[in-house]
Parts: structure tokens; C-alpha cells; sequence
């Protein structure tokens, strides 16, 4: 039997730019998404420089929920969510970033959106900056390389926290900060903080100094936010899956934690207020000289976070190389392995219930603070059947998932608020832009070619999960 606290947020997770389309509705600036194209499960996305003529960009139509909000929210309400998640774009309130005054237009968009959640008593919980920042600001200020950047991100959230300050009481402030250290590659440098890589530049350094940048950012709006209304809860966001180590050999054992804490150093920064150890010295022994001041540690001290967002799809396996350096942290193709012990979706990602147990476990242990699942789902391809969807393999993946949050609250004393499942209505995916991963329960018509009617139908996750919901997470069958 599973028990989940009374007020639990169960809801539906998406952000602006996968699904509202509208790209350039009402005023709305050029973002990041708006220059990357699709790609597949063995092609990357490219970016463009800026939008060409002849490119497909997925992002710019997505599921064009922006003109179909009304009818989308009815339907949420339907499933029986009691949260929903998504993103402001950025680009509807400051199209450039580097405005002085907002766009209207843009902030009233959100209004409606809100209003019209709340009619159904579905709680908002918003991303402030998923992956969705204005262009201009990557092709006139070089993005979070630049200290600015800090000055347009804390305009924006003092503005849309103003505006909605009576209808929004959940935010987070910058969806998965930590890919980029634990990824380090184009996309996820590119999503996260508009870098692309200058000839001769020491790319790492960049990110770590856009990073920092981004945490000070991240830090102010928190404070920005409790001082506009103390009720809000202001939470930090990562994407996490536990690295286990390849072997018993301590070698892999020390590897497994380093990469650990390659990925996780934002939290001990948004959680904790401070850098950890490891990593001051990592800047001391490369030579960064980064730009972080003793202001900035003032602000970083004062603005820790509420509660620690989450996305989980899978856990990692990683294994130190015969060549690896002495403080662990060689990224090289033969550093993570799959997991000969667990089943991989159709593109690679280990599917692990048991997982999302451990990371719970680990970060209450080391934070201390209430967790919100905020993202977990299974992209896979789905097939309609006289016009049903019988997506049992999307089921099941739900259900062990949630099973494992049952164990972790009742056995062990986590405080979780909420699970927002990813893409609970098919979407553009972030990391291959295509329509075909789909994790929904909700299904809409189009493909990876930009083909369909975007009819919105029901698959049989829906009815599992408006039970799931009803029964506050005690009927899973
Ligand atoms: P997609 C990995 C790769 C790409 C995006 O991903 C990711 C992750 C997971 O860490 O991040 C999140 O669409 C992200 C969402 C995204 C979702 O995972 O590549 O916050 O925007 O859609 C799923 O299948």
C-alpha cells in the first residue's frame, strides 16, 4: 500500500518552449529553442545562426498550446491535476532581454493561462528560465559568459513575481542548472547558458564562470521573490540520476563520487550557500581566476533555496579509465557504461525505480529540504489503434516510479511535496527536438516531420493516472 501525504502535488510537468509554440505571437522575442533544429535518436540538433530560411525548428509551432490553452487546461483538469508545471518564456516579456519595460501582451498571456488554472484549483509551479533565454542576449552580450546577464535575469523575475504574485506560489529558477557540468557538451552548454564554443577558448572554464554567474542570478531572485511575498516557496532545479561505480573496485568507487559532485556542486552552492572544497580547489589548480566576489558569496549565502526540484529518467554507471586523471574527473566515451542489470528505453536511458529511491535518500541526507519530483517519464515511440493509444510500457514505468516515492516517504521519512510527471502531453523533445519521443498521457497529432492535425486524445496512461490521482496514489493497478 502506498501512502502519500494529503496535500500532495500531483500534476503535469512541461516548459514554454516544447509545447506553447506562438513563437512569434504577440510580440514574442527570438529564444535559444528558436534556433535549434530537430534532429533523431542518432542525430544531434544543430544551432543555427539564428533563424534560416529552409530549417525545420520544431519549436516554433511545438503543440501550439498557446492558441489552444483553454480546451489543453480542461483537459488537464479532466486527468485530475492538482499541479502544473511549465515555463514563462522569457521571450514573451522581454523578446530581448535587454529591454527596459515588458511586453504586455506577453504578460497577459500568462494571466489568462493562470486564471484558467486556477478556475480548476491546479496549482502553477513555474520554471523561470528553462532553457528558453532571448537570442539577443547569446549574439549581443555572449550569454552567461557575460556578468549583465545577472541584471536582465533578475529584471525579468522581479517583474513576472510582481505581476504574479497572488497567483503563483511555487517557482524554480533555472530548470537543470547542472547539465552543462555534467555534460559538458554543445547542447547542453548552448540550452543552458547560450555558449558556443569561440575558437581557442577553454570551453570549461566558460561554463564554470557562466555557472557561477547563473547561481549569484539564481540567489538574488530568491530574495527578490521573499521580499515580494514571503509565501513563495523558491526552489533550486537540477536533472539527477545517481552514478553508480562500474565495480567494487575503489578506483570506480572514487570515480562514481567525483562525478557525483561534478554534477551536483549547484546544490551544495543553492542549498548551502557555498562552494564546496573540492571544486574551489579545481579552480585554484587550473588557473580560472574566475570573477566571483566576495559580494557574490554574500549573495549566495543569503539566498538559498526552499525546496530541491528534480527531474529523474535514469541512474548512470561510470568507471575511472586506465588513464585517469588523479582527481577523477577525465570525460572520456569509456567513462559511462550501460547497466547490464537494468532495461534502456528506446533511446539508451536506463530505466531505474530503485534509483529515484536512492537520489531522494542521498539528497535528504545531504540538504535537508523538502523534494519535488518535477520530471520523471518514459520517451518512447507510441502507436494509435483505431484511435486508441495503449501505451502499458508508459504505465508501468509511472508506477514503479511512484511505488519507489511511496517507500521512500514511509520508510524512509523523505519529505516529498509533489510529482509533476515530464511532457504529460506530447511535446517537442529538449534533447533531439523531435515529436515522436513522446512521454505523455495526452496525445497529440504530429510528427517529427511537422505533419498532423494536433488533435489532442487520451491514452490509456491518462485513465491509469486520473485514478492514480483520485485515489492519492493508493490505487496504482
Ligand atoms: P528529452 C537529458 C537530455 C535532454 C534534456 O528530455 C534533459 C535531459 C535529462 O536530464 O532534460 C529534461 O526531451 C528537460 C526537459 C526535457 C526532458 O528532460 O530530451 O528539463 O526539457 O524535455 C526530457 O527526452
Amino acid at each position: 500500500m502506498s501512502t502519500f501525504p494529503k496535500d500532495f502535488l500531483w500534476g503535469g510537468a512541461v516548459a514554454a518552449h516544447q509545447f506553447e509554440g506562438g513563437w512569434q505571437a504577440d510580440g514574442k522575442g527570438v529564444s535559444l529553442a528558436d534556433v535549434m533544429t530537430s534532429g533523431d535518436n542518432q542525430t544531434a540538433r544543430r544551432i543555427t545562426d539564428g533563424v534560416l530560411p529552409g530549417e525545420n525548428y520544431p519549436n516554433h509551432e511545438a503543440i501550439d498550446f498557446y492558441h489552444h490553452f483553454k480546451d489543453d487546461v480542461k483537459l488537464f483538469a479532466e486527468l485530475g491535476l492538482k499541479a502544473f508545471r511549465t515555463s514563462i518564456a522569457w521571450t514573451r516579456i522581454f523578446p530581448n532581454g535587454d529591454e527596459d519595460e515588458p511586453n504586455e501582451a506577453g504578460l497577459k498571456f500568462y494571466d489568462d493561462l493562470f486564471d484558467e488554472l486556477l478556475k480548476y484549483d491546479i496549482e502553477p509551479v513555474i520554471t523561470l528560465s528553462h532553457f528558453e533565454m532571448p537570442y539577443h542576449l547569446v549574439t549581443e552580450y555572449g550569454g552567461w559568459r557575460n556578468r549583465k546577464m545577472i541584471d536582465f535575469f533578475t529584471k525579468f523575475a522581479k517583474v513576472v513575481f510582481e505581476r504574479y504574485q497572488d497567483k503563483v506560489k511555487y517557482w524554480m529558477t533555472f530548470n537543470e542548472i547542472n547539465n552543462q557540468s555534467a555534460m559538458l557538451n554543445d547542447w547542453a552548454l548552448f540550452t543552458n547558458s547560450g555558449l558556443v564554443a569561440e575558437p581557442g577558448e577553454d570551453i570549461e572554464r566558460s561554463m564554470y564562470q557562466a555557472s557561477h554567474y547563473e547561481v549569484v542570478a539564481s540567489a538574488l531572485a530568491v530574495q527578490i521573490g521573499h521580499a515580494i511575498n514571503p509565501n513563495f516557496e523558491i526552489g533550486a532545479m537540477f536533472a539527477l540520476g545517481p552514478a553508480y561505480a562500474a565495480s567494487p573496485d575503489p578506483r570506480d568507487v572514487m570515480k562514481a563520487q567525483r562525478s557525483m559532485q561534478v554534477n551536483t556542486w549547484y546544490a551544495d552552492v543553492q542549498c548551502k550557500g557555498k562552494y564546496p572544497a573540492w571544486l574551489k580547489k579545481y579552480f585554484e589548480r587550473k588557473h580560472y581566476d574566475l570573477d566571483i566576489t566576495l559580494a557574490d558569496e554574500d549573495i549566495l549565502k543569503a539566498g538559498t533555496v526552499d525546496y530541491i526540484g528534480f527531474s529523474y529518467y535514469a541512474s548512470h554507471v561510470v568507471q575511472a579509465v586506465v588513464t585517469e586523471a588523479d582527481d577523477f574527473t577525465t570525460r572520456d566515451e569509456h567513462t559511462e557504461i550501460p547497466n547490464p542489470t537494468l532495461p534502456a528505453s528506446d533511446w539508451g536511458w536506463m530505466i531505474d525505480p530503485i534509483g529515484l529511491r536512492y537520489i531522494l535518500n542521498w539528497l535528504t541526507e545531504r540538504y535537508d529540504l523538502p523534494l519535488f519530483v518535477v520530471e520523471n517519464g518514459l520517451g518512447a515511440f507510441d502507436k494509435v489503434e483505431d484511435g486508441q493509444i495503449h501505451d502499458n510500457y508508459r504505465i508501468a514505468y509511472l508506477r514503479e516510479h511512484i511505488e519507489q516515492m511511496a517507500k521512500a516517504i514511509n520508510i524512509d521519512g523523505v519529505n516529498l511535496m509533489g510529482y509533476t510527471p515530464w511532457g504529460f502531453i506530447d511535446l517537442v523533445s529538449a534533447g533531439t527536438g523531435q515529436m515522436d519521443k513522446r512521454y505523455g498521457m495526452i496525445y497529440v497529432d504530429k510528427n517529427d516531420a511537422g505533419e498532423g492535425t494536433l488533435k489532442r486524445m487520451k491514452k490509456d496512461s491518462f485513465t491509469w493516472f486520473n485514478q492514480v490521482i483520485l485515489s492519492n496514489g493508493d490505487n496504482l493497478n
